[in-house]
């Protein structure tokens, strides 16, 4: 009796080290459109931009990872993170204070004084 439970988890223990396992691991990147925005002049351009590539938010993304596990089955790994689009698209909300579709120099220059 004692041989034939030893042999059954012998088997047993051979059949689920050999049973294969899948593993699956993927990044998606949620992708939205960038806001259509006007700059009253190139300088308010190029304030809102210099503040915007300087600020953590521009490298900041917001990631959700899921994980889906069955021992010995499945072990599955999936991350979402956000586009670049969304981290601009937050800056030229905040930029454009009054929500006119058109940052003027003194709001990109109130933008990047709030960004330091
Ligand atoms: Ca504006």
């Amino acid at each position: 009796m004692k041989v034939a439970l030893l042999r059954f988890s012998i088997l047993a223990l051979v059949a689920t080290s050999s049973t294969a396992c899948i593993n699956s691991r993927e990044t998606v990147y949620r992708q939205t459109e960038p806001v259509k925005v006007e700059f009253e002049n190139d300088a308010a351009a190029r304030i809102f931009y210099e503040a915007f590539t300087k600020s953590p938010e521009s490298r900041e993304r917001n990631e959700k990872t899921t994980t889906f596990f069955i021992p010995l089955i499945v072990n599955s790994h999936r991350t979402e993170k956000d586009s670049e689009a969304f981290a601009l698209n937050s800056a030229v909300r905040l930029c454009d204070s009054n929500a006119d579709g058109k940052i003027t120099e003194q709001e990109a220059r109130i933008y990047a004084a709030q960004s330091k």
